[in-house]
């Protein structure tokens, strides 16, 4: 049975979020917009039955609202990442710190692993660790020992070189029912052959990344072939505005933890 979470952390972009690390070329992000659609997001988990915890911006952080990268929650405890971006390296304080009195265990990735909780993918039967810029194969073997002492299961995919996909999570999402939503143009990953893959079309890669939470499945808004698709298999899609969050390499997953 998919997780069925009960709450969600989160925090706050702040006055910087602009200086953040990003590839796109979509511009700079209007904050009031960014605090906007965090709202808007904070409001859709609330109402997929989840307690929201918003921390306050750290300016020492501007990438800090993509929580996600942080720690890894699960059911039987949370394992504290060890960014692979230098500057994203403190976030994971006071995230450790908003956890602790949350989570029956506290563990975390130790150098010279580094690990971003965006390669990260836990599915019904296991766990899937991308290795990628972000993440090293010893942060990833960190993790896979962590989750097994917690009791889970994981396989680690490498996704170096796969062009445009900075987190494992940017190009797939489990949907639950041992389905795999999979951004177009991926290479074939023999990790992913159990699961039954949802392929979004070229124009919609973006859209890879969506969330299941509980009965919803929180997707980006505008783009309308995957939300279709979606339904017809008997989701029920809940559309966001996510344009200020793309505009710095984010999406839907990187900006909470839900447990
Ligand atoms: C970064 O490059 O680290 C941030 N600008 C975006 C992080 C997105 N996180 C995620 O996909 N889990």
């Amino acid at each position: 049975m998919t997780t069925r979470f009960t709450r969600a952390l989160l925090r706050l972009p702040g006055g910087n979020y602009a200086g953040g690390i990003t590839t796109s070329d979509e511009g700079a992000p209007v904050l009031a917009r960014a605090l906007e659609q965090h709202r808007a997001y904070a409001e859709a988990l609330a109402a997929c039955g989840l307690s929201t915890y918003t921390l306050p911006a750290d300016p020492r952080y501007p990438d800090g609202t993509f929580v996600e990268d942080t720690a890894i929650v699960t059911a039987h405890g949370a394992i504290i990442t060890r960014p692979g971006a230098a500057s994203r390296a403190g976030e994971t304080e006071a995230i450790a710190a908003a956890l602790a009195p949350q989570v029956a265990e506290l563990l975390s990735i130790e150098a010279p692993g580094t690990l971003d909780g965006g390669d990260v993918c836990e599915t019904d039967t296991g766990v899937l660790i991308g290795i990628t810029a972000r993440t090293n194969d010893d942060g990833a073997r960190q993790l896979a020992a962590r989750l097994a002492e917690l009791g889970f299961r994981a396989t680690l995919v490498d996704v170096r070189g796969v062009a445009g996909l900075l987190h494992l999570k940017t190009g797939i999402a489990y949907l639950g029912d041992n389905r795999l939503a999979i951004a177009p143009g991926l290479p074939r990953l023999p990790a992913l052959d159990a699961y039954e893959p949802v392929v979004l079309a070229p124009e919609e890669r973006y859209a890879a990344n969506c969330i299941r939470v509980n009965e919803r499945v929180l997707v980006a808004a505008g783009y309308p072939k995957f939300a279709e698709a979606l339904s017809r298999l008997g989701y029920d899609p809940l559309p966001l505005e996510m344009s200020e969050f793309r505009k710095m390499d984010g999406g839907l997953s990187c900006l909470s933890l839900r447990f």
